[in-house]
């Protein structure tokens, strides 16, 4: 078990270290880093990291001029829409992200047995945030590309793929035992949609990374109706939002795939009791799969209550010790 966005926001001690250092550049500096990573293992004792880093930082590794505004997220200054823009988005050389390798190095020293999850964005979410200039709801720019410029949209999805790529590469090779590709906005796309013009570059991305030994975790918000083809896109595990019963989400991937998820991070603003019922059900509805991975739906908000997050941590690993 693990959290997504375990490592920031929602930690006192989170906020302490960062103090002023703007987002973009704290995933720049190793020592802080490895700080925030290791921050959740020691509070909560999870069983794995997660890297603390962002999915625009690739980008942003590679020149796109962006940043991460708080309270909004990730906002691109010259949007991505045309033939010329694309040819900005280039391979990550090494050079690019040698802060990455060192950050994970010490990572992976510290946190001894337990395993660091690396992560990268998928093309299709990494896409939407340079079409759109920022966070969208109905993604309507990025669709309009998608099905309006069928050519640009593959050219785009290639380079956005081989970026996801390189990032993950360059942490699976400094020491991450696991990775996790997010497409966290995918679920706004029909299973059509999803299958013709984002599942071949998932599939790609995976493809290239079953020479490694690490498990493929891939995971976005309101994928019910894609759950089949996120496993069939060669992720080893499928994470699962809190709208669909592990059980059910087990009969909707193919045989031999794990499960991850699936508590609403919301749960953890009701009565532990609540948290405690739902855990449970979440664990037995979850044995459905060949694997569970205990997670939550999505990331952790920022105003949850810590105490929360280390009860449920020492709830999850009562109930499975047997
Ligand atoms: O546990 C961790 O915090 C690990 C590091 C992590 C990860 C895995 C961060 C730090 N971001 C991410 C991934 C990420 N970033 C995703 C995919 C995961 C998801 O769906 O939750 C997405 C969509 C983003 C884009 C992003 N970055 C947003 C918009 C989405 C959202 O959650 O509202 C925002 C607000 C950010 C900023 C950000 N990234 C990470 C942190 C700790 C923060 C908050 C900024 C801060 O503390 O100042």
């Amino acid at each position: 078990m693990w959290y997504m966005r375990q490592a920031g926001r929602s930690l006192p001690e989170y906020r302490q270290v960062r103090g002023d250092v703007p987002m973009l550049e704290s995933c720049t500096r190793p020592d802080m880093v490895t700080e925030i990573t290791m921050q959740p293992v020691r509070r909560y004792d999870v069983d794995a990291a997660i890297f603390f880093s962002d999915i625009v930082v690739p980008l942003k590794a590679i020149g796109i001029d962006l940043d991460i505004k708080p309270g909004v997220g990730p906002v691109v200054e010259d949007p991505i829409r045309g033939a010329g823009d694309i040819k900005r988005l280039r391979d990550i050389e090494p050079d690019d992200v040698h802060y990455i390798t060192e950050a994970v190095d010490q990572i992976v020293g510290e946190l001894g047995d337990k395993p660091l999850v690396g992560f990268a964005g998928a093309p299709f979410t990494l896409a939407s945030y340079l079409i759109e200039g920022g966070p969208s709801k109905n993604h309507e720019h990025t669709k309009a590309l998608m099905y309006g410029e069928p050519e640009l949209w593959d050219e785009l999805m290639r380079r956005l793929a081989s970026i996801s790529l390189g990032f993950l590469r360059t942490q699976i090779e400094a020491g991450a035992s696991a990775v996790q590709l997010f497409d966290s906005w995918v679920g706004a796309l029909s299973a059509e949609d999803y299958r013709a013009l984002v599942m071949p570059y998932t599939s790609w991305i995976f493809g290239q990374l079953s020479e490694y030994e690490v498990p493929r975790i891939h995971f976005g918000v309101g994928t019910g109706e894609l759950l089949g083809l996120l496993g069939e896109s060669g992720a080893d595990v499928v994470g699962v939002d809190w709208r669909v019963p592990l059980d059910k989400a087990a009969q909707r991937v193919q045989p031999g795939l794990a499960l991850q998820g699936n508590l609403d991070p919301a749960t953890l603003f009701a009565p532990w009791e609540v948290v405690a019922d739902r855990t449970r059900d979440i664990l037995s509805r979850g044995r459905a799969a060949e694997g569970h991975i205990f997670n939550l739906g999505h990331g952790v908000l920022p105003t949850t209550d810590p105490t929360m997050l280390e009860r449920l941590t020492a709830f999850v690993h009562e109930e499975t010790a047997h």
